[in-house]
């Protein structure tokens, strides 16, 4: 068996090849890694005795030779172990490359673009990404922290197919994010010293540049994840109206991924990224007519998605207020040509809506690193919920409550909503205690709270929401409920003869 190993990071590497030896490996080592083995006492052989060529271009040209490729690319048939036979070239098993320092170097201050350059990586990454693709043959080791499983492995005779794979992954994540780091480099290079766009960024599409960011002095792109193939806010086509802005893209994702939410003809409308109009109805039009009227101030300047296609109807009164921005599967032709006399509304068109998102992460930037979780998919299904009160809920009241909670899971925490005939018309958003959103919901709902749906996405931790909702004249509650104090809030119901449900599962959105 034969070993490659060629790396910058030093660590744990004579541990490793001493390891290595004791199996009977051969080590094959370019110029200072051998150096370091053979201090140590170890046999090595050096590439150029491989190769037959002398490093050259002071190093840049050390491993870039059929010699070492191929002997790390052969399948090992017996085709390909015959052509290396007959150029007699020795297969390599086993590489362990990590690459030069190209990040500590442009981290140092004062750094020049030659050195950065210079500590640009060429045949490191080749022979790690050639590893990695003959991974069924070779193993590739590109982090020094798991030389002792590798070799662990290798003792017991039990390299699985798994380990090859996790390896072969790891190389090429590794190699990637170099990559990433060297054209984030340069493209400081060419935007002056604005730390922007960080490197990760880099496997994105550039979809946009965008006039401003949330505010008018803060640059911003749009970038397109190239894997998200499905109807989004990322893939869906701009048909007409003003470039979209850095809000117009953020508040469009979150009324598509609301109104997505319901099967029946639907329209939401948003503002500041929170719902002000959602509802459900047997046509667009009328969905789109309660959803305005839920809240017709906030309305004005909103952002509006359907889950059906636009027709006249609803296209004419959509065209009666100023909106920023419409996005839908489709448009009828006559809806579009209603719409489009409106110059600076943007269209923009999703085909047809399948469900939820297909792209099923949620990301979350925070200063120096990222966050990332599963989209919150979860629905509240009627039959699923759990009845606490004495009053029982009717069949329209759990239907009701359903729609409730899939509007307040897109509201930000703390987050309540009163709803009525699938129509929303008080939200609480944003607050920093429950009750507060429950009484800017209720005022909000008014006189329409009587005998409505109040829906909270995290449990209430006293019962002073129950009593506010009492007073307002709410009939039914759904919330996940598991309050240390839920005995409280439920004889509070008792009392009122409210009825509610819990669901078990909180939407907080943050
Ligand atoms: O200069 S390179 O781009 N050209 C090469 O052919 C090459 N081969 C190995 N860089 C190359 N390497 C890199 O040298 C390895 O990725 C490793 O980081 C480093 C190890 O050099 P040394 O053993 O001389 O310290």
């Amino acid at each position: 068996m034969r070993a490659l190993i060629s790396v910058s990071d030093k660590t744990g590497v004579v541990d490793f090849a001493r390891g290595l030896v004791d199996l009977g490996v051969e080590i094959v080592s370019t110029g200072g890694t051998a150096r370091a083995l053979q201090e140590a006492g170890l046999p090595v052989t050096y590439v150029k005795e491989v190769t037959g060529f002398p490093e050259i271009l002071d190093g840049r040209v050390k491993t870039l030779h059929p010699a070492i490729h191929g002997g790390i690319l052969a399948r090992r048939t017996a085709d390909h172990l015959d052509q290396l036979k007959e150029h007699r070239i020795t297969p390599i098993d086993l590489v362990a490359v990590n690459l030069y320092p190209f990040r500590e170097t442009i981290a140092r201050p004062g750094v020049t673009l030659e050195e950065a350059i210079e500590n640009i990586d060429i045949g490191g990454p080749a022979m790690v990404r050639a590893a990695a693709k003959n991974h069924q043959h070779v193993l590739v080791v590109v982090n020094p922290s798991r030389y002792p499983e590798v070799l662990a492995a290798l003792r017991a005779g039990n390299v699985t197919g798994r380990l090859r794979l996790e390896l072969a992954r790891e190389a090429f994540a590794h190699t990637a994010a170099y990559d990433a780091a060297i054209a984030a480099y340069l493209q400081k290079q060419l935007q002056g010293d604005m730390p922007f766009p960080p490197a990760w960024v880099m496997s994105l599409e550039l979809a946009q540049s965008l006039r401003y960011g949330e505010n008018p002095h803060q640059r911003a792109a749009f970038y397109r994840d190239p894997t998200v193939t499905g109807p989004c806010v990322g893939t869906a086509v701009q048909l007409a109206g003003k470039e979209l802005s850095y809000n117009n893209i953020l508040d469009v994702n979150a009324a598509l991924e609301l109104v997505r939410e319901f099967m029946d003809p639907s329209a939401v409308i948003i503002k500041h990224n929170n719902p002000c109009g959602a509802a459900s109805a047997g046509d667009l039009a009328t969905a789109y007519r309660l959803a305005y009227e839920g809240d017709p101030v906030s309305a004005f300047g909103g952002i509006v998605a359907c889950n059906c296609t636009v027709d006249t109807e609803t296209a004419r009164q959509m065209a009666e207020i100023f909106l920023e921005a419409i996005i839908a599967p489709g448009f009828t032709p006559e809806a579009l040509e209603i719409l489009t006399a409106k110059q600076n509304l943007r269209l923009l068109q999703t085909g047809p809506l399948t469900g939820q998102s297909t792209d099923g992460l949620d990301m979350r930037r925070v200063n120096g690193g990222l966050l990332v979780q599963e989209a919150d998919r979860a629905l509240t299904r009627p039959d699923r919920v759990r009845v606490v009160t004495e009053k029982q809920p009717t069949e329209g009241q759990l239907a009701e409550m359903a729609f409730a909670m899939a509007v307040v899971k897109h509201v930000k925490s703390n987050a309540i909503v009163v709803t009525k005939n699938r129509q929303l018309i008080g939200v609480g958003a944003g607050q920093m205690n429950r009750v507060g959103s429950a009484r800017i919901a209720l005022e909000q709902a008014g006189e329409k709270a009587r005998g409505a749906v109040l829906a909270s996405d995290a449990f209430f931790p006293f019962r002073d929401t129950v009593d506010e909702a009492a007073r307002a004249g709410i009939a039914a509650i759904i919330q996940p409920g598991g309050s240390v104090r839920d005995e409280e809030s439920i004889a509070a119901c008792n009392e009122h003869g409210i009825t509610m449900v819990f669901t078990g599962m909180r939407h907080f959105k943050h």
